[in-house]
């Protein structure tokens, strides 16, 4: 966006302003049906570019007069405040993570970036990322969007009226109009872009915490997996690997050889994602931070003295990541680091957290420089956006120190938008049934918030679970869209076998069950990317008419077609229709007393693979057909594949493989394979089929082939 031609706009708009003396704020059509309000006292300079939004909207006429919602601008004790009427029995939900239940009706969310350990601070109303962004459903399923353009410190209060309140300058709104919440999603990412598609490892299970150390520890814990079975995909280096937790070095007692560490991983099929924190020691003779006063790259006080805060390794400068220059230093800094053979990296600590400070961050009146269309300006205008331009730069130089993969960056704060940079966890939850039964509910919101890939520590950060509750949390944890479990230094052992046999053969099943349906998993991620659809999903998803759906946030729904029931979940409220539960490794869905029951929606078909150790095993040369058939005895589904890794599926090197099924004559099930996208030819491959029904599941012989027809007579029970 060109600033020149920007101001000259507003100074215009300006004019007119004056000139007609009007007291209402100024409002557009940006596209069908989204239009953006404008309030009175909008100052572009402290507000523009947006940081949310792929592209400054085009102005497209005017609001069409039957325009229902329209937010009120006003101004009270220096705060700038909107407010947007609801009517009667709307249902809101998103604001990105916030705690208590998926329905966010009466809660106030407080958009500042904060390091919220056991979300014990503010009441867990203020966390580590900010998403301001309202979706309101209404009693009819139709559901309309309040998207909050401000990067400022806000509060968000989600009575009636919707309150907006913010510390900053005023706000431009954008609301979207759709016919269904899944429109409106989809429309969003439209506006503030999707995940990238991520590397097929990120999608296995992985193994965490605070911090495996020595090196020869991350070794035992590797072979553990494989010794015992335990499907998994990831280790992963928290601080304790760097020198005095000096970022970009290693220690050199407990990590002297990084990469011969990677290279033992890579051997046992693992990958390896290393953190990475934005507080830089400072300590002349350190290269970051030499590098980074020679370049100028730090956050100054206001005084426009380089700003120094306490973090873990002491003293530390923090780069400005407004600035272009620094985000290409800061790229440039992981060429050597990912050489060592990581294959991910995780930003912790990015609010940026500190610690010698009352609001456990930096002054507000501290200074960024900018740069490009970023205008210089304080802290309390970019600490929102902090971590989004921090992972923002550190994708980048993980892609130009590895051109062929895809990036994968895990961070702990973001702003709306950032799922284009990276995937995220909800931080530092406590091993409690509550914090359990919340992390559902906020990865849900988060999905429902532009960012489809994240997943709570499973297990619980703050404290230690016992066998009931690990063993709970890893069949539930096993359908997260990033499922990790991690915990805090000096708590128990967390391993799926830390607590017994009984919780690692439970956690063995929950793994399998999550392998075994990568094919379906992957395909979820694939959409999610191409459409902002998240891949975990509210129940009510299923049926948007159905009110009594609205709040259920213990069972879930895996895509369009696998609903997810928990067995601790007392009275769920479930969607109408035919949804029968299926076994996916032989266990009994229904009545397994850890398991989920996972039910399969009449009239789809999901592909599962076989039980694999990793996704290095993964392939797609047999496949079993899981399908249930509707009431007109038809069924259909998807399987997307690809490469896994590298970018060749943007041009075309992947193939989407569409199953349709049909009932011929009496006793004749059909189902035919075709390709529906794609330039990779459907491969040849052998099947099975699950045809789910009433009295469970019966299972065809192996077939190879593309026109599958079996005779009904010759399903078998296992
Ligand atoms: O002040 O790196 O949320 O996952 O293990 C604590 C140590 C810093 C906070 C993260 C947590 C991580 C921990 N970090």
């Amino acid at each position: 966006m060109n600033r020149i031609y920007l101001k000259n706009t507003w100074i215009a708009f300006a004019i007119l302003l004056l000139a007609s003396s009007c007291t209402t704020s100024r409002s557009q059509q940006i596209g069908d049906k989204i239009m953006i309000f404008y309030p009175e006292n909008f100052i572009p300079d402290r507000m523009l570019p947006s940081m949310m939004l792929l592209e400054e909207p085009e102005e497209r006429g005017a609001v069409p007069s039957e325009w229902r919602v329209v937010p009120e601008f006003s101004e009270k004790d220096g705060k700038n405040i909107a407010k947007i009427a609801i009517e009667e029995g709307t249902d809101l939900y998103g604001t990105g993570e916030v705690l208590g239940g998926l329905s966010n009706n009466g809660k106030t969310v407080q958009l500042w970036n904060t390091d919220n350990y056991a979300y014990k601070r503010e009441d867990g109303r203020q966390l580590y990322q900010s998403h301001p962004w309202v979706m309101a459903v209404r009693k009819d399923g139709s559901a309309y969007g309040i998207l909050i353009d401000n990067t400022w410190k806000q509060k968000i209060t989600l009575t009636n009226p919707i309150v907006i309140e913010s510390d900053g300058p005023a706000s431009r709104i954008i609301v979207i109009e759709r016919n269904s919440p899944q429109e409106l999603v989809m429309a969003l990412a439209d506006l503030t872009g999707t995940m990238e598609m991520p590397p097929l490892w990120a999608l296995g299970f992985q193994q965490s915490r605070y911090s495996y150390t020595p090196d020869s520890r991350v070794k035992e814990i590797a072979s553990e997996f494989r010794k015992r079975k335990l499907p998994i995909d990831v280790i992963w280096m928290d601080i304790n690997y760097m020198q005095n937790y000096k970022v970009f070095t290693f220690d050199s007692l407990a990590f002297p050889n990084p990469a011969e560490v990677n290279d033992f991983l890579h051997a046992h099929d693992f990958k390896s994602v290393w953190m990475i924190d934005p507080g830089i020691k400072k300590e002349p003779g350190y290269f970051v931070y030499d590098q980074g006063t020679a370049g100028d790259h730090w956050i100054k006080t206001s005084s426009g003295t380089e700003y120094n805060g306490e973090v873990w390794p002491g003293i530390c400068a923090f780069p400005d990541f407004t600035r272009p220059a620094t985000r290409a230093w800061w790229s440039g800094l992981y060429k050597d680091f990912m050489a060592t053979g990581i294959d991910g990296v995780w930003n912790d600590m990015n609010e940026p957290a500190v610690f010698n400070t009352p609001e456990a961050t930096m002054p507000e009146d501290n200074l960024h420089s900018g740069g490009d269309e970023l205008p210089a300006d304080i802290h309390r205008r970019y600490h929102n956006v902090y971590g989004m331009l921090m992972v923002k730069a550190s994708r980048e130089g993980i892609l130009d120190a590895n051109p062929d993969k895809r990036p994968f960056v895990l961070s702990r704060a973001n702003f709306m938008g950032g799922q284009r940079y990276a995937a995220t966890w909800t931080g530092d939850n406590s091993s409690t049934w509550d914090h359990f039964k919340m992390a559902t509910p906020m990865v849900l919101n988060l999905g429902l918030s532009g960012q489809p890939f994240s997943g709570p520590d499973l297990g619980g950060y703050s404290g230690s679970p016992d066998e009931e509750l690990l063993a709970h949390w890893t069949t539930v944890g096993v359908f997260y869209p990033f499922s990790r479990n991690h915990t805090e230094s000096k708590t128990n052992d967390q391993e799926p076998w830390a607590l017994g046999k009984k919780v690692e053969d439970i956690s063995r099943v929950a793994l399998e069950r999550r392998y075994r349906l990568m094919p379906y998993l992957y395909s979820l991620f694939y959409e999610a990317a191409q459409t902002g659809l998240p891949i975990m999903r509210p129940v009510y998803f299923a049926d948007v008419k159905d009110t009594t759906l609205r709040k259920e946030d213990e069972a879930f729904l895996w895509g369009d077609d696998l609903l997810i029931v928990p067995k601790w979940s007392e009275n769920p409220s479930l969607p109408k229709g035919i949804w029968r539960s299926v076994s996916i490794v032989g266990e009994d869905s229904a009545n397994d007393p850890y398991q989920p029951d996972i039910k399969l929606r009449g009239g789809a078909i999901v592909p599962m693979g076989q039980v694999i150790q990793s996704t290095v095993e993964y392939k797609l040369d047999s496949l079993t057909l899981l399908v249930s058939l509707d009431e007109n005895m038809q069924a259909n589904g998807d399987l997307y594949s690809d490469e896994g890794d590298g970018f060749g599926y943007k041009d075309g090197k992947f193939t989407m493989t569409e199953f349709d099924a049909s009932v011929i004559g009496q006793n004749t099930l059909k189902i035919s394979v075709a390709k529906s996208d794609g330039d990779l030819p459907v491969a040849d491959r052998y099947y099975r089929i699950a045809l789910v029904g009433e009295e469970g599941m019966r299972y065809s012989d192996w077939i190879y082939g593309k026109n599958l027809e079996i005779p009904l007579g010759n399903l078998k029970k296992e």
